[in-house]
């Protein structure tokens, strides 16, 4: 525990230091909530309030806090061997062991990994083996990486301009050349009168207009999250990925699965694409990988790809310092080893998932929800002025911020992107903690409603 008052952090925080995605002006004006621990789904701050932690950090501590036996595989293998690099025909067991898990666990057709140290570094590689792919393969004029608006793969130059976050592309002169948009498979924004599936087919061949736009001979691969996280839980009408599939093998581009938040059973399975039914030919993976517990990301490389590139390729010139830290893997191995000895994932398809979906439901009764949804242990509240409508609040995301701000106040921690509220709790959460979650987010939603009345919004 730091010596320091919650005064005197906050003073120095705002003094020194940069937060991600933040505007640091007004964050000094508020202060910010310092976390000093966490044990299970619960934080508690240096005021000493316990707060439900719906959102697994950054949805990443899929395995929940406290977790003292991958505190204790980081301390042992530091002090077997804290760092070795794998350049220069070097490797070490924790690679290894993990390299060799990843494989048993993700679907058949993945048999190797590289390693990274964060979920937009996966992204980054993604993009350099995706069109050394195609180089090898005599095309290199298929260089182009079709992505989706409002899609998020991380904050590099590379994964910043693949993902479809236009204030980031404003901010750095991005997206880089050879990146193209298609829109959002989000019925409840852009399905118009269309049902769910008609809109599913239709969001799914806006990828086929693009690659003939651009040229076929022209597209290398296409790259979607399973589920939308950051765009705002956006689950796809069940007919959208098979579509996105048949045009990605009717084109012959490569499908990147990006599983950096639905890897690891967020949706019930080890991985996104098993939910959905696609067969990608590189996902990018992280977060949940090694439980937030040490940063580790990495992309699985199918074998139709691995084989053009080991056998054709010779030297890959690509790699991070970190690429496959030594305790980074050891603490993954063991999530990995928690992951299935206690059978998490297949809790949360069984019994989680079915309490959740029907808990969060409720939510849908209230009078600011637009629509409830939920795949897995991912939810979105769509908030809006007047049901039945889908429509939304004339400023975008005020509401949201309220809500948000009163769900920390009640104890629980929920994310607003934009007017839609999230959930993603760690996947060890007891069905008792879900009915608490939502009876939290409930009492947000009542105080979120009195204030819209008060301030007459619309
Ligand atoms: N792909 C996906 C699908 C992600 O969600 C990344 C890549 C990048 O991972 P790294 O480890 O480089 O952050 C992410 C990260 C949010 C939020 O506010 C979401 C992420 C990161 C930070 C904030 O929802 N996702």
């Amino acid at each position: 525990m730091s010596p320091l008052t919650t005064a005197a952090l906050q003073r120095l925080d705002s003094a020194h230091y940069l937060h991600p995605f933040t505007d640091t002006r007004q964050l000094a004006a508020k202060g910010t909530r310092v976390i000093t621990k966490a044990d299970g789904v619960w934080l508690t701050d240096s005021d000493g309030n316990r707060i439900l932690d719906g959102m697994a950090g950054l949805w990443c501590v899929a395995l929940g806090y406290g977790r003292r036996e991958l505190a204790e595989v980081a301390y042992r293998q530091m002090l077997d061997l804290p760092y070795y690099n794998s350049f220069f025909q070097c490797t070490h067991p924790p690679a290894i062991e993990l390299a060799q898990r990843l494989t048993e666990v993700s679907p058949p057709q993945f048999n190797h990994v590289f390693f990274t140290g964060s979920g937009s570094e996966a992204n980054d590689t993604m993009l350099r083996l995706v069109r050394r792919y195609w180089q090898l393969r005599g095309e290199p004029e298929r260089n182009v990486i079709i992505g989706r608006w409002n899609g998020y793969h991380g904050s590099t130059v590379a994964a910043a301009s693949i993902g479809g976050m236009t204030a980031m592309h404003e901010q750095g002169g991005l997206p880089i050349p050879g990146i193209s948009h298609i829109g959002q498979p989000y019925w409840f924004e852009r399905g118009g009168d269309l049902t769910p599936a008609e809109f599913g087919l239709r969001a799914a061949r806006e990828l086929a207009d693009r690659i003939e736009e651009i040229g076929p001979r022209r597209v290398a691969a296409f790259v979607g999250e399973p589920v939308q996280g950051a765009g705002g839980v956006v689950i796809p009408p069940e007919t959208y990925w098979p579509e996105i599939q048949r045009i990605c093998d009717h084109y012959g581009i490569l499908l990147v699965s990006d599983e950096v938040i639905c890897g690891f059973g967020r949706t019930g399975r080890w991985f996104g694409c098993e939910h959905v039914g696609t067969r990608p030919d590189l996902m990018p993976i992280a977060k949940a990988m090694s439980s937030g517990y040490l940063p580790i990301g990495g992309l699985m490389v199918a074998d139709r790809v691995a084989e053009v590139l080991i056998d054709r390729g010779g030297e890959f010139a690509h790699g991070f310092t970190y690429s496959g830290h030594p305790a980074a893997c050891a603490v993954s191995v063991a999530c990995i080893d928690i992951l299935r000895r206690e059978k998490v994932v297949e809790r949360v398809r069984d019994e989680l998932a079915g309490h959740f979906a029907a808990r969060w439901q409720t939510l849908a009764g209230h009078p600011l929800v637009g629509e409830a949804r939920t795949l897995g242990l991912l939810g979105a509240l769509e908030l809006v002025p007047a049901k039945p409508a889908r429509r939304f609040f004339g400023n975008r995301g005020e509401v949201g911020t309220v809500c948000r701000d009163l769900c920390v106040e009640n104890g629980v921690i929920s994310r607003a992107v934009r007017d839609t509220m999230i959930a993603a709790p760690p996947l060890v959460i007891t069905p008792a903690e879900i009915d608490e979650l939502v009876a939290r987010v409930g009492r947000a939603l009542d105080q979120t409603a009195a204030r819209i009345a008060r301030e007459g919004w619309s």
